[in-house]
């Protein structure tokens, strides 16, 4: 029998809330079946629709509805549910209250607004590949996402069995710009096993989450470092030469050894809409020793007079790379950004 959690005074009365809710609700199909008994302190692993699944600390998953009263529930969140078997559908309990998330990593959706990927994390594994294609813009945008929860990611590029030596060469010189700034980069290969015994020692005793472009190569990196795993892969696309999305929702795995992996659907864009401009300038982590020595206060760093940041990039403090990547960021992202939604802080 799991151990009963203390609640903190903000989740008893949250309870409380919760189960007086009930009360007064009793016809709703989400919470006639629940009882009363204790919560069980759970992990997310799965989220599907509206249902999530949550192992408790016995290592027993019970799939569970999600409590109306909840924000938002994600893969790696700590969790308190209560049970209550439902047989005609399987759920076996109710989410009745997620604790506070020590990081989160988030995309906007065009539909759906700010989403969460993964909750809890402690490492970002940035995949990409130069099949379907390799796109530093694609990598820039996630180091911003990182460095804006404060999480220094692994940047790794995958399949670089098809790289010809001449071709490894100068995508070597184009990743190096990211060693420079700090960032581990790591090539790797699920046909060959290059690099994969360095990516392990990244993972050990961490949460780690894998993201990136479809089709790069997230869920058979996971498949390689804990072969248990069993994710499903699928080919790219002879049509689009694209990813064809085959993990639809993310997933929470245990290594062995100790550590989680979490393996996250593929986007196509990634956009940042949801973080404003000066957090995105922020991060990009080589222009902040230059923030505020613009001559005007609100320089968008372009042919602004007496722009430091453009200084920095004709005198090669900056890579001219970067520099057009955060503006290409910029200039997407009021397209990318729907019309009923405003921009941070307006
Ligand atoms: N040549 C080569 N192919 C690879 C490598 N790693 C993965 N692939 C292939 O790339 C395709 C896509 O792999 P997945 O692991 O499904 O990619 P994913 O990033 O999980 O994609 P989504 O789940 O759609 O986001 C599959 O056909 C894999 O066999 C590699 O190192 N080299
Ligand atoms: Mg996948
Ligand atoms: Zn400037």
């Amino acid at each position: 029998m799991a151990k009963k959690p203390k609640l903190t005074h903000k989740q008893r009365r949250q309870v409380a809330a919760n189960r007086s809710k009930r009360l007064q609700d009793k016809n709703s199909p989400s919470t006639k079946t629940v009882d009363e008994s204790p919560l069980i302190r759970g992990t997310v692993i799965g989220r599907f629709g509206k249902h999530a699944d949550v192992e408790d600390d016995a290592g027993v998953v019970s799939r569970c509805h999600i409590r109306r009263t909840v924000d938002s529930v994600v893969c790696g969140d700590k969790v308190l549910f209560s049970k209550g078997d439902d047989a005609e559908s399987g759920v076996k309990g109710v989410i009745e209250i997620v604790n506070d998330r020590h990081s989160v990593l988030t995309r906007p959706d065009f539909y759906d607004g700010i989403k969460p990927i993964a909750a809890n994390i402690d490492n970002i594994i940035v995949v990409s590949a130069i099949l379907p294609s390799l796109s530093t813009n694609i990598i820039d945008r996630y180091l911003v996402a990182c460095e804006d929860i404060g999480i220094t990611p692994v940047v790794v590029l995958n399949k670089v069995e098809l790289l010809s030596d001449e071709q490894r060469q100068s995508i070597e010189g184009q990743l190096d710009v990211y060693k420079k700034l700090g960032y581990d980069v790591l090539f790797t290969s699920c046909k060959t096993g290059e690099g994969i015994d360095v990516l392990n020692s990244y993972l050990n005793d961490n949460v780690s989450v894998f993201v990136g472009q479809s089709g790069v190569g997230k869920s058979s990196l996971i498949n390689q470092v804990l072969p248990d795993a069993d994710e499903l892969t699928g080919e790219i696309s002879d049509n689009s030469g694209l990813g064809q999305h085959t993990t639809t929702a993310a997933k929470l795995l245990h290594l062995p050894a100790g550590g989680d992996l979490i393996d996250s659907p593929g986007v196509r864009e990634f956009g940042l809409w949801h973080i404003p401009t000066e957090r995105i300038t922020w991060g990009f982590v080589e222009f902040r020793d230059y923030l505020g020595g613009c001559k005007f206060r609100d320089c968008k760093h372009l042919n602004d007079p007496g722009c430091i940041l453009r200084q920095a990039v004709e005198e090669g403090h900056i890579s001219a790379d970067r520099f057009a990547s955060y503006h290409r960021i910029l200039t997407t992202m009021d397209e990318q950004r729907p019309s009923h939604s405003q921009p941070p802080g307006s």
